[in-house]
């Protein structure tokens, strides 16, 4: 090699090195995210005021408990007991089989009226409107402050404190956040109950809610501990085989309408007798419907034990669902919506045709 080239490498090398090293001063630097703000926000100083001054503190979500209801409910309920509160975990609906691995470590309770009475401070959690608090919903008056957490479009922010944040993936995510900013203890069974909403919310990370911070949160809640194939294999890989069995009659039947835009199947109450299944049952069966080619809307209706109907939607993305669900006194997220109405099973099924076909118009 001849000496000039041989100091033009050195040259490059110590370019090299200088473009090394500044690029490790950089790291030095804290890492900043856009949603880790070191300040708390005058809405998480106000829960932490109102969980300081309480003594007793009941959560609450809402009917037909999904894994985040029943996964938010469950992590700040056993982060607020591991401070010393004296803390209700409150359900109003039977836990659907695939949710039971959350009620051994947490004590839910059945709610009845007149249970809320005199708690200095009522969470409700994850629930998009007063009314999906059912029959429970008088706990508003029992609590003397109701803190309102959740991620629905149009909450009517029906609590004394109300903390909506519709970017966010789920109710659990926002309760992560709480957990960070005041400091609250996060055990693994806290970080395995938020851990079940995030994944259940977001089917597995495939929906759009999912964000950077989402995932995340999710690697926080892996470091706390979270025993993920324990929810894998409870929520996912748990079905019951009179559900497949009964899934795979009604996709037999299954006839795709508007040009094979939409799905359209009904369940009856005798159908899911007949079976050994409740209004529970099958709620995968939207998915399924919603998952063929050429479907932008998955409807499914099911006949309640009173004679109405429980309506669900689902929409790849085209249309939005969460108005239509809206037109029958409902709601939800534009892809994910649902509704009941006192209206029984083919009555609803026509009303809900109708507003189909003046949405894909
Ligand atoms: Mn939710």
């Amino acid at each position: 090699m001849n000496p000039l080239s041989r100091g033009l490498k050195c040259i490059k090398r110590s370019m090299r090195y200088g473009r090394r090293k500044k690029r490790e001063t950089r790291r030095i630097l804290p890492k900043k995210h856009p949603r880790e703000n070191p300040m708390i926000s005058n809405i998480q100083r106000e829960i932490q005021q109102a969980i300081e001054k309480a003594k007793t503190i009941a959560l609450i979500s809402h009917k037909s408990p999904d894994g985040d209801s029943l996964g938010s409910v469950a992590g700040l309920g056993q982060a607020l007991m591991e401070t010393g509160k004296e803390v209700t975990l409150f359900i109003n609906d039977k836990i659907p089989e695939r949710y039971e691995f959350l009620a051994e470590k947490n004590p839910y309770r059945m709610y009845k009226k007149g249970m809320g009475e005199g708690m200095d401070l009522v969470f409700v959690l994850d629930c998009g409107q007063a009314s999906r608090l059912d029959y429970s919903e008088g706990i508003l008056n029992e609590g003397k402050v109701i803190i309102n957490m959740d991620h629905h479009m149009k909450n009517p922010d029906f609590g004394h404190i109300n903390w909506v944040n519709t970017e966010i993936s789920s109710t659990c995510e926002l309760v992560l956040e709480l957990i960070r900013k005041l400091k609250l203890p996060l055990n693994h069974s806290v970080a395995t109950a938020l851990y079940t909403g995030i994944v259940t919310d977001t089917g597995s990370f495939m929906y759009d809610n999912t964000a950077p911070g989402t995932l995340r949160a999710c690697a926080e809640l892996l470091e706390a501990g979270v025993d993920k194939d324990r929810i894998y294999r409870e929520v996912f890989q748990s079905r019951n085989l009179r559900e497949v069995k009964l899934l795979g009659e009604v996709l037999k039947d299954l006839t795709p309408l508007f040009e094979g835009r939409v799905t359209l199947s009904s369940l009856s109450q005798q159908t899911l007798k007949n079976h050994d299944l409740d209004i529970q049952s099958l709620d995968e069966l939207i998915d399924f419907t919603r998952d063929i080619a050429g479907v932008e809307i998955s409807v499914v209706l099911k006949e309640m034990e009173n004679g109405g109907t429980k309506i669900g939607f689902r929409s790849k993305g085209e249309y939005r669902v969460d108005s239509l669900a809206r037109s029958f006194g409902g709601g939800g997220h534009e892809k994910a919506a649902g509704a009941t109405v006192k209206t029984d099973l083919e009555e609803t099924e026509t009303s809900v045709k109708k507003a189909l076909e003046e949405l894909l118009k």
